[in-house]
C-alpha cells in the first residue's frame, strides 16, 4: 500500500492496544461494524512496557493495523502526583508498540495523544500548528511530553521507513468505561459520582475543585471512536489531527449540567486548594471537519448516558470512605 491511499478495515487483523480502557473499548466496539478481526491483549497477558514481550506478541499475531490507545491516563491530580509514571509508562508503551509495528510490517497505525500537548496559553481555538510554540501546563507536562514524543515517533517512522502511521489528538473524553475513582479520575466522572452520592445521602453540598472558571471541551468516547475509524480509513499524512466537539463550557457550567442530569439540587462548594490547570483548551475542529467528520452526541445526552452507565456499573468502584 502506498502512503496516502485509503485503508479498508474489513477483514483486517486490527490490534486495539488498551482495549480495557474507556477509549480502547469504544474503538473495539466501533470496529465490529467494519468487519475487522479485533486483536486484544490484556495487561495480564502482555505488558506493553516490556519491549521483548511486545516484539514477540507482534511477531506471533501479525496485525495489519494498530490503534494505539493504551496509555497511563488520569485527571489533573493524578498527573500532578505521579510525574514519573505518566512520563515513563507512556514513553515505553508508545516506543515499544510503534517499533514492533514497524518490525512486523504493520501497514497502518494510529497513535492517540491528548489536547494537553499544546502550550498552556495557546491561542484559542487551538490549531494543530500550535504544537511546540510555548511552555506546557505544569500539572500535566510529563504526560504531554510523552504524548508529543508519540506524535514524533509516528512522524519519524513515516519519514524514515515510509510507514503510514498517523496521530490524532482527542480533547477531554467521557462516557462508558470511564474511571470513577475520585482521586485519579477526570472531572466529568468525578462530578457524576459526587452528585449521585450526595443525592442518595441527602448531603447539602458537593465539592467542585478549583475556581470553576477553567473552560474544557468534552467529547463522548463513542464519537471519538467513530472519528478514529473514519480517519484510519481516510487520512494519511504527516500532521496530527485534533478530535473534539468544537465547543467548550466552564467547569462551573459543567457542574450545574451534571447536577441537573442527576437531579441533585444541593449547593456547589469550591475547593480552591485544588489546581485549576490550564485556563482553556478548546481545539480547532476545522481540519477534522475538512476531512469529513463531525460529532453526533450532544453533551446533555452524553452526560445522561454516562450516568446510566455509572448506575449499572458502580459496584466495581471503591466506596467513598
Ligand atoms: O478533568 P481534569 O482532571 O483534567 O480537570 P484537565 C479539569 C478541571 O476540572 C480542572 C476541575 O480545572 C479541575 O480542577 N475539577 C472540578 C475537577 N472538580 C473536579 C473533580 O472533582 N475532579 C477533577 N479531576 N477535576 C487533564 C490532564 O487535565 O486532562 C491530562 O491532566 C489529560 O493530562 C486530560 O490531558 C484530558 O483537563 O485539567
Amino acid at each position: 500500500m502506498a502512503l496516502g491511499e485509503p485503508f479498508d478495515l474489513a477483514d483486517k487483523r486490527v490490534f486495539v492496544a488498551g482495549h480495557r480502557g474507556m477509549v480502547g473499548s469504544a474503538i473495539a466496539r466501533r470496529l465490529v461494524a467494519e468487519g475487522s478481526t479485533v486483536l486484544t491483549a490484556g495487561r495480564d497477558a502482555l505488558d506493553l512496557k516490556d519491549q521483548i514481550a511486545v516484539r514477540a506478541w507482534f511477531a506471533d499475531q501479525r496485525p495489519d493495523a494498530v490503534f494505539l490507545a493504551a496509555a497511563k491516563v488520569g485527571g489533573i491530580l493524578a498527573n500532578d502526583t505521579y510525574p514519573a509514571d505518566f512520563l515513563y509508562d507512556n514513553l515505553m508503551i508508545e516506543a515499544n508498540v510503534i517499533e514492533a509495528a514497524n518490525r512486523t510490517d504493520v501497514a497502518k497505525l494510529m497513535f492517540l495523544g491528548s489536547s494537553c500537548i499544546y502550550p498552556k496559553f495557546a491561542a484559542q481555538p487551538i490549531v494543530e500548528d500550535s504544537l511546540l510554540t510555548g511552555p506546557l501546563e505544569p500539572t500535566n507536562e510529563w504526560y504531554a511530553i510523552a504524548k508529543i514524543a508519540g506524535i514524533k515517533l509516528a512522524q519519524a517512522y513515516r519519514r524514515q521507513h515510509g510507514r503510514d502511521y498517523i496521530s490524532v489528538m482527542p480533547t477531554n473524553l467521557y462516557g462508558p468505561g470511564d474511571n470513577f475513582d475520585l482521586e485519579s479520575s477526570h472531572v466529568m466522572p468525578a462530578l457524576i459520582r459526587k452528585a449521585h452520592e450526595a443525592k442518595l445521602s441527602g448531603a447539602p453540598s458537593i465539592v467542585m475543585w478549583g475556581t470553576g472558571t477553567p473552560r474544557r471541551e468534552f467529547l463522548h468516547v463513542d464519537d471519538l471512536a467513530d472519528a478514529c475509524v473514519h480517519l484510519m480509513k481516510t487520512y494519511s499524512d504527516f500532521g496530527h489531527v485534533n478530535v473534539g466537539s468544537g465547543t467548550d463550557v466552564t467547569i462551573a457550567e459543567l457542574t450545574e449540567m451534571v447536577c441537573k442530569a442527576i437531579g441533585y439540587t444541593g449547593d456547589i462548594v469550591k475547593d480552591t486548594g485544588k489546581p485549576d490547570g490550564t485556563p482553556r483548551k478548546l481545539m480547532s475542529a476545522d481540519k477534522l471537519r475538512g476531512l469529513g467528520w463531525s460529532p453526533s452526541i450532544a453533551l446533555e445526552d452524553g452526560i445522561a448516558g454516562a450516568y446510566t452507565w455509572f448506575l449499572e456499573n458502580q459496584g466495581q468502584f471503591r466506596a467513598v470512605a
